[in-house]
C-alpha cells in the first residue's frame, strides 16, 4: 500500500523567510508508525507553487493540515487530486478541530483527530474499511517508533541559528506530549494530561539521531511545557550532558525550581524559553495564565545566576490590552532587562482550538487572516480600540527591539 502524506511548506508566510521552519515531527511520528507495519510512506512538501501535476500517485493521499492558516491549499488541491489515489484522509491540528467540516469541505473518506500512530494503523489493518471521522486521543505510551525524519531531506530536518543562536545544525525532538494548564490562547490539542517518554528511549533517539544526522550540533525539545515534572527535566538533561550536547526547551515561569534550574545550567542548557506574554497581571489573569506577575522577578534571578540564557515570548492585542497595560508590560521590561536575553513579540490571533477562540471568534473564519504575523486584523474591540492597539504595539514593538539589539 501506498501511502503519500502531503504537507504544505509554510514558507511564504514565516516572517524569515531563508530559515528553515521545524520539521513536522508529529506527521513523521505517524508516517514511522506506519512504516513499522510495513507499509510504503512517501512524504511529499507543496506550496502555492506546486502544480497538481507534480504530486505522486498513491493509494492513500494523507493530507497533514497542521494548521488552520494553510487549510485553505488543501481545499484547494484536494478535488484536483481525486484521481490520483482511491483513498483520501487527513489529520493533524486543523483536521482535528473542525473534523466535519474538513470531511465535507474536502470529500474526505476519513478523518483523524488527535495522536495519529493508533488510530492509523488499526485502520489500516483493518483493511481501510472505516469511514467519517476517527478519534484517537493521547496516547499512553509514548516509546514508539522513532519520527521517520529519514522521509524529508535533511536540509528540512537540521536547522540554523536555533538552540539560543548557538547552533548550526540543530535537529528537533520531543521527550513528552501535553500540558496541564489551560492558557486560553493556546490551541494545543493535549490538555489536561501529560505523557513523558522514559530516559532509555530518549537516550537512543539522542544516540541514533547523532548517528543519522553526524553534523548535528544541537536539539532543540518541542515539549510544551518541558518543566512540568522535576524528574522528568533532570533526568533528560542529563542524558544531554552525557552527549555533551547543547539543547534548548520551553518552560513556565511557575514550573521552575532550584533543582531543574541547577540541572539545565550544569547540563548544557543554552537557552531556556519562557511564555510571560505581558507585564499585566489583569490581562494575565484573563488569560488564565496562571502565575503572579510578582512572583517572575525572583526565578528570572535565580537563572541568571545559574548562568541560562532566558528567552521569553510575549504576546500583544489580547482582549483588553490598552496603553495602560503595554505600558505594565514595558515597566516588566525595563525592570527585568539584566535578566533577559531574548525577546520574541508577537500579535495576539485567535487561534482555532483555543479557548479563546471558543468564546469570541466562531463566527470569524477567514483562515487567510490567520498567522501570527499578521499586524493588520482587528479581532476584537471598537476601530478606537484598534488605532490605540496599533500605537501601543509599535511602542512595545520598539522597546523589545531595542532590548534584543542590545544584547
Ligand atoms: C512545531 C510547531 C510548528 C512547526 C512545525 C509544524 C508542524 N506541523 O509540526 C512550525 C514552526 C513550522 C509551525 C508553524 C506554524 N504553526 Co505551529 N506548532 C508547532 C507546535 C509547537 C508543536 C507541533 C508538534 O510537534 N506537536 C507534537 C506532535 C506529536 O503532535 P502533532 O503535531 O499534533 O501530531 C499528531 C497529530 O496531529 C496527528 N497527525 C499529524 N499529522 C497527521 C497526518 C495524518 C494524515 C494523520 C492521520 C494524523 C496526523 O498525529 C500526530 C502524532 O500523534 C504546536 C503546538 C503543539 N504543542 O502542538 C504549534 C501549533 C500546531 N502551531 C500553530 C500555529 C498557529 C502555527 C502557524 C500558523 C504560526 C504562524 N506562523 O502563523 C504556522 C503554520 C504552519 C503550517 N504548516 O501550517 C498552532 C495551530 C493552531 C491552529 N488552529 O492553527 C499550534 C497548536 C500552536 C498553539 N499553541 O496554539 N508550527
Ligand atoms: S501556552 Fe504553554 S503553558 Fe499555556 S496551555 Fe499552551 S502549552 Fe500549556
Amino acid at each position: 500500500m501506498k501511502i503519500v502524506f502531503l504537507y504544505y511548506y509554510y514558507k511564504e508566510k514565516i516572517k524569515s523567510k531563508n530559515r528553515v521552519e521545524f520539521p513536522p515531527l508529529g506527521m513523521l511520528y505517524v508516517c514511522a508508525a506506519l512504516e513499522a507495519i510495513g507499509q510504503d510512506v512517501e512524504v511529499f512538501y507543496f506550496d502555492e507553487n506546486t502544480s497538481s501535476t507534480e504530486f505522486p500517485k498513491a493509494d492513500i493521499y494523507a493530507y497533514s493540515i497542521s494548521s488552520s492558516v494553510s487549510y485553505p491549499l488543501f481545499i484547494s488541491l484536494a478535488p484536483q487530486l481525486r484521481d490520483n489515489a482511491t483513498l483520501h484522509i487527513a489529520g493533524n491540528t486543523h483536521a482535528t478541530i473542525f473534523p466535519k467540516q474538513v470531511m465535507n469541505e474536502m470529500n474526505l473518506d476519513a478523518v483523524f483527530c488527535g495522536a495519529g500512530e493508533e488510530t492509523i494503523t488499526k485502520w489500516i489493518k483493518g483493511g481501510c474499511r472505516e469511514r467519517g471521522i476517527i478519534v484517537g486521543g493521547l496516547l499512553e505510551n509514548l516509546d514508539i517508533p522513532f519520527p521517520a525524519r529519514h522521509l524529508i531531506p535533511d536540509k528540512y530536518i537540521y536547522m540554523e541559528s536555533r538552540v539560543g543562536g548557538k547552533s548550526k545544525k540543530s535537529i528537533s525532538m520531543i521527550s513528552s506530549r501535553g500540558c496541564v494548564f489551560n492558557c486560553k490562547f493556546c490551541a494545543i490539542q493535549n490538555r489536561g494530561k501529560v505523557v513523558f517518554r522514559s530516559f532509555n528511549d530518549i537516550d537512543r533517539e539522542v544516540n541514533f539521531i547523532l548517528r543519522q544526522y553526524p553534523q548535528c550540533d544541537g536539539i532543540t525539545l518541542l515539549d510544551e511545557t518541558f518543566t512540568l515534572n522535576t524528574m522528568h527535566a533532570v533526568g533528560v538533561s542529563e542524558i544531554f550532558n552525557k552527549y555533551k550536547l547543547r539543547w534548548e526547551c520551553n518552560s513556565r515561569i511557575d514550573t521552575l525550581n532550584k533543582t531543574i534550574i541547577n540541572a539545565l545550567s550544569e547540563n548544557y542548557c543554552a537557552e531556556i524559553r519562557i511564555g510571560i506574554e505581558t507585564g499585566s497581571q489583569k490581562l494575565l489573569n484573563s488569560m488564565k495564565k496562571g502565575f503572579l506577575i510578582e512572583k517572575t522577578y525572583e526565578t528570572f534571578k535565580t537563572l541568571k545566576k545559574a548562568g541560562l540564557q532566558v528567552k521569553i515570548y510575549l504576546m500583544h492585542g489580547y482582549p483588553g490590552e490598552n496603553m495602560s497595560t503595554t505600558n505594565e508590560t514595558i515597566r516588566f521590561l525595563h525592570k527585568m532587562r539584566k535578566y533577559i536575553d531574548r525577546i520574541s513579540l508577537y500579535r495576539f490571533t485567535p487561534l482555532p482550538g483555543s479557548p479563546i477562540y471558543e468564546e469570541t471568534f466562531l463566527n470569524k473564519q477567514d483562515w487567510s487572516e490567520y498567522s501570527i504575523y499578521n499586524d493588520n486584523v482587528r479581532w476584537w474591540g471598537t476601530k478606537k480600540e484598534q488605532e490605540i492597539l496599533n500605537i501601543s504595539y509599535q511602542r512595545l514593538r520598539d522597546v523589545v527591539d531595542e532590548m534584543n539589539n542590545m544584547k
